[in-house]
């Protein structure tokens, strides 16, 4: 053990002791006269009392599952769920009408074509890991959240006025999108997106062991299009993405600068690299022409090599993975990953490797030693940085400048302190820490293993998420905050930037479709029909709901006819959301005040059907109920 973690480990030591012996005085109203003012504020804050709001609103991913999470940040009290990339029981996302024209609007034609041979009109799961909020002039500007979904090749963006899904892309020509980022300046503008797994150029199934024509795509999307702007061609794979404050470039992390196809191939070399995006130089390439089509989209080439000016691969140690601007405006860590170090990019330093041909290792100006697995780093906005050590399992904050020092030949150590997370860290992030408002309060670790520390719930365990206080140089472990599969990613959010709305607008163009086809049939959503509209073996169902009826108490179709029900919710109270639940059909549905949904089905089976309202709504919540009848074929 070296004097340093010697050093480090008597002081988490005394450390975790005060925080323990704190937090037990803290309970019986003692804790103020031992703790300092600071350390009492920040702890009351973080146990929030009942009714009372937190400061932040924390957006979280939840990997595999699929699906991205509102927290209430500091309490870490789960809020909501927005379902995204996976089918939500009690929503009715991806069997709604309205859900099902986002979810497949964006798909290829080969994706819908592949899908409809199996019977699937879209993907049921999802993999997504980052979820990041658009930018103006680099900060947060509260009107979208935007993720990846690596299992299938997507990305999302979610309305931040209603907190729910509005377009999902496929994206062309790439796998696996990864990394993703939205451009902090000006504006949100474009949003970036790694593509992971290499495939042949032209992937038609007859190359499969030559990596000379393996390429990787990076994507970059429009914001409010939803639209892929262009894409760049690369060597070697994409892992995690940023981009800077001003507006010019934007850079992704590759573990595999080898092309290679197994585990030992791909961890060959002692440095791989990031590859740097000049978004101007882009641009210009995409008005001079010099892209190929593919599948609809502009594909510029900036692979290694060509020597244009769409691209610089700076060489990294070793399989380099999260990549994180710091609010500074002009660093940049590069998390090593296999290399102990994480190395500090100086974003002004850029533009000459773009314009002469200087040592693309020129812009590196710092590259501290900070222990085993460095994967993410956050910032305080006070120019110190917060690495997870995944081998470790510590987060060590250190100082960006004494690090640029050390590497310049200073005998200074930039490490602060380290403290224990349990266990193996894989992103943290800080409160605001992504943006230049960063306000150096809380961290959160995100830790992929519980192991012991809840109660065991058999062979799969929760992961792990802990709240950090770090308002001062020792940072405490204050809340352990399990969670199912597997956020991997989160942002948060000062509460005064998001402001959903409590109730729909009757005019919002979630059911456009709907609103259509009421006209088209000559009625109004917000009165329903007393009777289902006929129109071939297609009928239409429109009803209301308003607590504690729907306007039907029954209706009648016949065997074999497709049946959509629409349901209108006129109720105008916050929270009084309605469901439909056709019993025994698969069919169910949220119904938000003043909000209208859809869903179609087969009415295959004959006979007299219940459906009832879903969504607890009223003292006679369980009379909100009704009857379809389906009469036999030939009746
Ligand atoms: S990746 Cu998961 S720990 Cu997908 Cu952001 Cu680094
Ligand atoms: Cu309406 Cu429950």
């Amino acid at each position: 053990m070296s004097e340093h973690d010697k050093k480090l480990n008597v002081t988490r030591r005394g450390m975790l002791g005060a925080t323990a012996t704190g937090a037990v005085l803290a309970g019986t109203g003692l804790g103020s006269t031992l703790m300092t003012a600071k350390e009492a504020s920040a702890a009351a804050n973080a146990n929030l009392e009942p009714g009372e709001l937190d400061e932040y609103y924390g957006f979280w991913s939840s990997g595999q599952t699929g699906e991205l999470r509102i927290l209430g940040f500091p309490s870490m009290r789960e809020l909501m769920r927005i379902p995204v990339f996976n089918r939500c029981s009690a929503t009715g996302w991806g069997q709604t009408n309205e859900s099902l024209k986002i979810m497949t609007d964006g798909l290829l034609p080969e994706t819908k074509e592949f899908l409809a041979k199996r019977g699937m009109k879209t993907y049921d799961n999802g993999d997504l890991h980052h979820p990041h909020m658009s930018f103006t002039d680099g900060t947060y500007d509260g009107r979208y959240l935007f993720m990846n979904d690596k299992a299938n090749t997507r990305v999302a963006r979610v309305r931040c006025d209603v907190m729910k899904c509005d377009k999902i892309t496929e994206i062309p020509n790439a796998k696996a999108i990864h990394g993703l980022r939205p451009q902090k300046f000006p504006r949100t503008g474009y949003v970036f997106a790694n593509g992971e797994d290499e495939t042949p150029l032209v992937n038609d199934g007859t190359v499969l062991d030559d990596p000379s024509q393996y390429v990787n795509i990076f994507t970059a999307l429009d914001g409010d299009t939803m639209e892929v702007a262009w894409q760049v061609m690369v060597s070697g794979n994409l892992d995690n993405t940023d981009c800077d404050y001003q507006g010019k470039y934007a850079y992704s992390t590759s573990y595999n600068s080898e092309m290679g196809m197994n585990l030992a191939e791909m961890t060959e070399n002692e440095l791989d690299h990031v590859v740097v995006f000049n978004l101007a130089e882009i641009e210009a390439g995409i008005e001079a022409g010099d892209y190929q089509e593919l599948k609809g989209v502009k594909v510029l080439d900036g692979r290694k090599g060509q020597n244009k000016k769409y691209t610089r691969y700076i060489p990294i140690p070793n399989s380099p993975h999260g990549i994180n601007t710091a609010p500074d405006g002009k660093h940049v860590c590069i998390n090593g990953k296999l290399s102990p170090t994480v190395s500090i990019m100086d974003v002004t330093k850029l533009d000459a490797l773009f314009e002469s041909d200087a040592d693309p290792r020129s812009c590196i100006v710092g590259e501290p030693q900070l222990g085993l697995g460095p994967l993410h780093t956050a910032y305080d906005g006070q120019g110190n940085a917060f690495t997870t050590l995944f081998l470790d399992s510590q987060i060590v904050k250190w100082n960006i400048d004494k690090a640029i020092e050390a590497y310049g030949g200073a005998d200074v150590d930039p490490i602060i302190s380290k403290v224990d997370v349990h266990y193996q860290p894989g992103h943290n992030s800080t409160t605001m820490g992504e943006t230049k408002e960063a306000d150096g309060k809380w961290l959160i670790s995100m830790n992929k293993f519980s192991k012991d520390r809840f109660l065991n719930t058999g062979p799969l365990k929760p992961e792990n998420e802990q709240l950090i206080d770090i308002s001062t140089n020792e940072m405490k472990v204050v809340h352990d905050g399990p969670t199912f599969a597997e956020p991997h990613d989160s942002i948060m959010v000062r509460r005064d930037i998001v402001n959903p709305v409590n109730i729909w607008d009757r005019n919002d163009i979630t059911w456009e479709d709907a609103r259509k086809q009421a006209e088209a049939d000559g009625i109004d959503l917000e009165d329903g029909a007393e009777e289902p509209i006929r129109d071939g073996n297609k009928v239409r169902v429109y009803m209301t709901s308003q607590a504690p009826t729907f306007s039907l108490e029954k209706f009648t179709v016949k065997q074999g006819d497709e049946v959509t029900v629409y349901v209108t919710n006129l109720d105008d109270v916050d929270d009084v959301t309605h469901g439909f639940c056709l019993g025994n059909y698969g069919v169910a549905m949220e119904v938000a005040p003043q909000a209208t949904a859809s869903v179609t089905f087969t009415a295959d089976r004959p006979g007299v059907h219940w459906f009832y309202c879903q969504w607890f709504c009223h003292a006679l919540h369980m009379e909100m109920r009704g009857r379809m009848l389906v009469e036999p074929q030939g009746a």
